[in-house]
């Protein structure tokens, strides 16, 4: 089965290579989506021989992952992964979110930072931003996962060709449920573990990502 890796980037000269060679020996293909960096992100990029596709202006992390999936499907992949550039993942666990996938037990996979006892989450983002959005989740879209804002994800083809990121910025990952969830795509959480490398953790982000959410599901 053809996997293909996709890594949206911006502004990541400092981690994309060593993310890239640690994710080759679990993929067959991986590619970058850079969306317009302000630093070396691209030149590294395409020294990784990795696959780079280029933004003309910043779109956000969702859009980055829908051109991702477009390219993905246009180049026959069975599994797409969906991996941070950031070097917070571990590509060592690309096989357990992959595999559930190869033996027919899922479509999508979902790598969770809460069912595994590695995960170190910033205090701020484990308690007030996780139990937020498990909330929102629930709320609006009657989801009740573990993990609702991980970005670490395998998906089947077929799920593929059934989601269209249409949130352009950090929303995507309620998006991608909302869709998974509404037609019926099965899916399941795998443990992930993430570490935390920078001491300033972007908190406003975090609730900016569920007032979105929030407003996109009020004003419908
Ligand atoms: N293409 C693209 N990628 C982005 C953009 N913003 C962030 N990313 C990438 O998306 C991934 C996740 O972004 P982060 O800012 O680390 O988000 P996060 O992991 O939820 O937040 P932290 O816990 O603060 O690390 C990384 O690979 C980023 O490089 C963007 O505007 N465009
Ligand atoms: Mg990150």
């Amino acid at each position: 089965m053809k996997k293909i890796c996709v890594i949206p980037a911006y502004n990541e000269e400092k981690d994309i290579a060593e993310v890239v060679n640690r994710v080759r020996p679990f993929v067959d293909e991986i590619v970058i989506v850079d969306d317009c960096s302000k630093d070396n992100t691209v030149n590294i990029a395409r020294q990784t021989g990795a696959t780079v596709l280029l933004h003309p202006i910043n779109r956000g992390q969702g859009a980055a992952l829908q051109t991702g999936n477009d390219y993905a499907l246009k180049n026959q992949a069975d599994i797409i992964v969906h991996f941070d550039a950031d070097n917070q993942f571990q590509a060592e666990e690309i096989p357990d979110l992959v595999g559930p996938i190869e033996r027919g037990d899922a479509e999508a996979v979902l790598g969770s930072r809460f069912m595994s006892k590695k995960s170190d989450l910033p205090m701020f983002k484990k308690n007030v931003i996780m139990p937020l959005a498990r909330l929102f989740n629930r709320l609006f879209f009657n989801i009740t996962l573990s993990d609702p804002q991980s970005g670490f994800r395998a998906l089947s083809r077929k799920a593929v060709e059934q989601i269209k990121i249409k949130n352009d910025g950090m929303a995507h990952c309620s998006e991608i449920l909302h869709q998974l969830f509404s037609k019926k795509i099965k899916t399941i959480e795998v443990p992930i573990t993430v570490i935390y490398h920078e001491y300033g953790q972007k908190f406003s982000g975090g609730l900016k990502i569920i007032t979105d959410i929030a407003i996109k599901k009020i004003i419908k």
